[in-house]
Formats: structure tokens, sequence, C-alpha cells
């Protein structure tokens, strides 16, 4: 027999809700190039009411929302302060990079997933003609590659009088910003108040099947829509997606909760496996990272012994797999995975 798979790859692989799948039968189109859409038209107003931003943009993906803004933000030639483990710098393609002439100066994220304060003054340049003009900071909540973790307000608002006193604009990849926001227990509003602009997600932990925000001042936002439509991701009827990011923004956000118990129960649970070490403090959202200490064992061998026994997750590192839980994923989920890792690791 079969065995059902439980998929922690990503939050990405949720199937939108019965009420989304309605409100995407039922939405009201128009062709949203011409700005006719009422639906997206809706759900703009919305994103942009709850990020405390004046406008929004819908935009197929966060990779596309955030090179939309970069681009927006920046000049060829120009430089932005990015983290090492950064989703911007690490997993866009170098976007920015070969379509922006945008250059990339990183800093090390540091295990909380912050960027180090005083390295953020250092690496501001000064005007030189020698020097790329620094035009951005980009910061990201939650971070994804440490852990998932949550960068606090007090922090954001750190980060935010270092930017005002350089005239620095700040992006903020929020991708993840309402599970963010559940963790620090804060509206998502107050921790993206320091930024200029903010990209967040529709299509992970809340579960929409496409399509990511971009928010900011109206006049940004306007000439945002002008690089978006050059990269190719002006779209036509997409109310179609917009009446399901509708219902993930107003039905999905408070029951993040539950993803981030399910991966407190799911680390507590594999911690106890021997073979792995999982460091339960940086678990405080919706994933969990877990190093393979089992002598001989890969990250790839266990992801590929663990599919064959039911449960999918994914290798970030030689000796690192990432589990992260989701709409769709229960409680007895959470067990029966656990077990089954537990088998793999027994041999
Ligand atoms: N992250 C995906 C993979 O690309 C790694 C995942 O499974 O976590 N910012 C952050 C912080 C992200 O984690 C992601 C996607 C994006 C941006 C890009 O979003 P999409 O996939 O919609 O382009």
């Amino acid at each position: 027999m079969a065995t059902p798979g439980i998929d922690l790859r990503s939050d990405t692989v949720t199937q939108p809700s019965p009420a989304m799948r309605q409100a995407m039968v039922e939405a009201e189109l128009g062709d949203d190039v011409f700005g006719d859409d009422p639906t997206v038209q809706r759900l703009e107003g919305l994103a942009a009411e709850m990020l405390g931003k004046e406008a929004a943009l819908f935009v197929p993906s966060g990779t596309m929302g955030n090179l939309v803004a970069l681009l927006t933000h920046c000049g060829r030639g120009d430089e932005i302060i990015v983290g090492t483990e950064a989703h911007i710098f690490h997993a866009e393609a170098g976007g920015a990079s070969a379509l922006g002439g945008i250059a990339y100066r990183t800093l090390p994220n540091r295990p909380d997933g912050t960027l180090d304060l005083d390295e953020v003054v250092a690496a501001i340049r000064s005007v030189d003609e020698h020097y790329p003009p620094t035009r951005l900071l980009c910061i990201e909540n939650t971070q994804n590659r440490c852990g998932g973790v949550p960068l606090s307000a007090d922090y954001m608002a750190a980060l935010g009088t270092i930017a005002r006193a350089h005239d620095l604009p700040i992006h903020l990849d929020g991708a993840r910003i309402f599970n963010a926001a559940i963790a620090c227990g804060v509206p998502a509003a107050d921790l993206a108040r320091e930024a200029t602009t903010v990209m967040f997600c529709l299509s992970k932990g809340l579960a929409a099947p496409v399509g990511s925000m971009l928010c900011g001042p109206r006049a940004f936002i306007r000439r945002a829509r002008f690089n978006r439509k050059m990269v190719g991701g002006g779209l036509r009827q997409v109310g179609v997606l917009a009446g399901a990011g509708i219902v993930a923004l107003t039905a999905m956000v408070d029951r993040l909760a539950e993803d981030h118990a399910n991966a407190r129960r799911l680390a507590a649970g594999l911690a106890a496996l021997p073979g792995l070490a999982i460091d339960r403090s940086a678990v405080q959202t919706n994933m969990v990272y877990a190093r393979v200490t089992q002598p001989g064992l890969t990250a790839d061998a266990l992801t590929e012994a663990a599919a064959a026994a039911g449960v999918l997750f994914a290798p970030t590192d030689p000796q690192v797999v990432r589990l992260v839980t989701h709409y769709g994923i229960e409680e007895g989920d959470i067990t029966t995975a656990i077990e089954r890792i537990g088998r793999v690791l027994a041999g």
C-alpha cells in the first residue's frame, strides 16, 4: 500500500482553501493592465492598509516583487546592502544584478537573522567618485535561512534610525511578514513601519495559489507598475487570483499560529531522535532546520529515504534539512512525520 506523503518541503505547497476556490469562481474581473479589475483593486487596497502603506501592487511571485522593488529603487551601478543569507542575494537567480545592473554589498546575517547595526553603518558608502552609490538597505523578516526567525519591531526601529540618518530607504522582503507579526504579537504594519517598501507573499503560509504584493508610497508603486510591465508581470483578468488573495488576508492570517505550534511540536519530536540536532530556540515560526549528525548520513540521503517513507522535506546544506509546517498539515501529521523519520534514522 502506498504511504500517503506528508509534504513539509515548503509552505509554498499549500492548496487553496474551499473559500478561496469559491472566491476565484465568483471574482468580478476586468483587464488589470488597463487598471480595470475591481477584485485586484480591492486586494491592493487591503494589502496597503494592512501593511500601513499608501498603495500596493499585485505581482505574480515574491521573486518578481523583490526584483520590481529593486529596479524601482535603484539604477544601474547602484549598490544595495543585503544579508548573505537573504533570499534576494541567495535564491533569486541574481536578477537584480543580471537585469538591473545592481551590485550586492553583502553582510553576514547573525544567527538570529539580524544584520549587525555597526556593520550596516560601516557598509554605507560616502559619496565619492570611486564608489558605487549605496541606494538601498534590504532586510528579510522572517529570515528564512536563519530558521524562519522573526526580527522584532525594536530591531526594525534601530535599523530605521540608521537608514533615516543616511537618507537610505529600506526594502523589506516580508515574504512571511504575517508569520513574523504573529510570532512577535504585533500587527504586520508595526514591523513594516521603517521600510519604505515591503513585499509579502500570499502564496506561502496564507495558502493562496499564486501571488505576492509590493506595498509602498503611491508614487513609488506607480513606477513599480511600469517595471512590473517591463519584466512581463502585467496580468489581465487576474482577479481570479486576487479573489483568493483577499481570502488569504481576511481569513488565513490568524491561523498561522497553528503552524507555529506544529513547528514547535515537530522540533521537539525530532530533537529527541538520535542522529538529528536542532536549535529549538530558533523555531519561532513555521520552519524547523535540523542538522544531520548520524555518521555517514547526508542531508540528501536522509531526504530521499524519508520521501520513500512518506515524509517530504528539503536539504538546504550538505548536512542540513528544512521542514516547514503549513495549512493542510495537522497535529496528527506531525506525530506521523516524527514516527516515520524516527524509523528511517533507526535504519
Ligand atoms: N522561498 C522559497 C524558496 O525559494 C526557497 C521557500 O520554499 O522558502 N523571499 C523569501 C524570504 C522567500 O523565502 C521566498 C521563497 C521568496 C522571497 C520568493 O518567493 P516566490 O517563490 O514567490 O518567488
